[in-house]
C-alpha cells in the first residue's frame, strides 16, 4: 500500500522512502488518506517551466550575497555529464519538512522565511557561538561543482552547486583534537513547514545529519548556497545546506541552523528511523542492496521520452580515487 504507480513509471521502478515512513504511521495506528497520482509522473510529462518565488527574505538574500555571486569561480571535481534541467531540480524533491510528495517541497517551501538566518555552533571548538550566516560566508570564494546526487531511492541527477568547501567553514569554529565527528541540524518551524505538522510523520524534528570530521572536511565536501548560478531555492535547502556527493542524498542535509563537534557518533534521522535499512556512512555501493530494492542501477532524471533512463551505480557514486581511502580496511557491508 501506499506505493505510488503511474502509467509512465512501472511500481517496479518506485522505491520511494516514504513507504517507510506510511508503514510506521500505520503501524501507529494513524488513518491513512488516499495517495494521489504519481508525482514523478508529472514530471516527466509535464514542460512548463518552474522558478524559485520571489519573497522578501529571498530578496534580501539575494541582496545580501549578490557580492559573492557576482565572482563565482569554476570548482574541481565537476562531472561532464548532461545537467539535470533546473525545473526537474526544482520539481523533484525530498524535503519533508514540507511534506513527502516529491512535489510538496515546490509547493510550500516559497513560505519559508530565509531571512534572517543564525546558525548555533557548538560542541568540541574554539568559537562556539550564535552566527549570522552572512557574516560565515561572507569572505568566501564560491565555487561551481558539478556532481552527481544519487538518492536512496534509486534515482539521481546531475547538479551544478555553488557553494563553499565545508572545510573552509568549519575551520572557522577551530574544531579542537576532540571533535572525532561533526552533527549538522535543520531548522525547525512548523508554522512554515507544513510536513512538521504532519501526524503522518515519523520523524523526529530537526532532521538530523552527522559525519566524521574527516568526510566534514574532505575536499568533495560542499557547503551549498546556490544552484545554476543563482541562490538556492527554498526547497533545495536555502539558505544553505550539505553536499556530499559520494553519500546517498539524505546525508546531504538542507536548511542548516545547527553544527555541533562531537566526540562520538551523532544521531542522524535516517539511522535512527531505520537501522536496518540506511547507516551512518551512507556511501553510495552498487553491491550492498537496500533490504527493499536494489541499489545496483539508478533512474537518471529526467527521463526520456520513452521512459525512465536507467543507468548502472557507481560505487562511492563515481568519486571511489577521490574518498575510497576514508574508508580503507571497512567492511563497506557492515558499515552501510
Ligand atoms: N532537512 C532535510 N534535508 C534533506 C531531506 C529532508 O527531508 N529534510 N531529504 C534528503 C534527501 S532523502 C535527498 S535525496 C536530498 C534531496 O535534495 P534535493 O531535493 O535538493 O534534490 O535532500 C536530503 N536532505
Ligand atoms: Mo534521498
Amino acid at each position: 500500500m501506499l506505493i505510488k504507480t503511474s502509467s509512465d513509471i512501472p511500481s517496479s521502478e518506485i522505491t520511494d522512502e516514504k513507504t517507510y515512513l506510511s508503514r510506521r504511521s500505520f503501524m501507529k495506528g494513524v488513518a491513512v488518506a488516499a495517495v494521489s497520482s504519481s508525482a514523478a509522473g508529472s514530471l516527466i510529462g509535464c514542460t512548463s517551466s518552474a522558478s524559485a518565488a520571489v519573497t522578501p527574505s529571498r530578496k534580501a538574500w539575494e541582496k545580501l550575497t549578490a557580492p559573492l555571486f557576482q565572482n563565482i569561480k569554476a570548482g574541481s571535481f565537476n562531472t561532464s555529464e548532461e545537467q539535470t534541467p533546473y525545473e526537474d531540480i526544482l520539481r523533484y524533491n525530498n524535503f519533508y519538512e514540507f511534506g513527502t510528495d516529491k512535489t510538496d517541497p515546490s509547493k510550500y517551501a516559497e513560505q519559508l522565511d530565509i531571512q534572517p538566518w543564525s546558525i548555533k555552533v557548538d560542541g568540541d571548538c574554539g568559537k562556539p557561538g550564535n552566527y549570522q550566516l552572512e557574516d560565515i560566508i561572507k569572505e568566501s570564494q564560491l565555487e561551481e561543482r558539478v556532481y552527481r546526487l544519487r538518492c536512496v531511492e534509486a534515482w539521481s541527477m546531475v547538479i551544478p552547486w555553488v557553494g563553499i568547501p565545508m572545510a573552509n567553514i568549519l575551520k572557522k569554529f577551530e574544531p579542537n583534537s576532540h571533535a572525532k565527528y561533526v552533527a549538522f541540524e535543520t531548522l525547525v518551524r512548523p508554522e512554515q513547514m507544513p510536513g512538521q505538522r504532519s501526524l503522518f510523520s515519523s520523524i523526529e524534528w530537526p532532521y538530523r545529519e552527522g559525519l566524521r570530521i574527516d568526510e566534514a572536511m574532505h575536499p568533495l565536501t560542499l557547503a551549498a548556497v546556490g544552484l545554476y548560478g543563482k541562490i538556492l531555492p527554498n526547497q533545495n535547502g536555502a539558505p544553505i545546506r550539505l553536499v556530499t556527493p559520494w553519500k546517498y542524498g539524505f546525508k546531504s542535509i538542507k536548511s542548516i541552523v545547527g553544527i555541533k563537534f562531537m566526540r562520538e557518533e551523532p544521531y542522524t534521522t535516517w539511522s535512527a528511523l531505520a537501522p536496518n535499512e540506511y547507516g551512518f556512512y551512507a556511501n553510495v555501493n552498487p553491491n550492498v542492496d537496500h533490504p527493499r530494492w536494489s541499489q545496483k542501477t539508478e533512474r537518471r532524471l529526467p527521463g526520456g521520452l520513452f521512459g525512465p533512463k536507467r543507468i548502472d551505480t557507481l560505487m562511492f557514486n563515481g568519486y571511489a580515487d577521490e574518498v575510497a581511502s576514508l574508508y580503507a580496511g571497512f567492511d563497506l557491508r557492515k558499515n552501510y
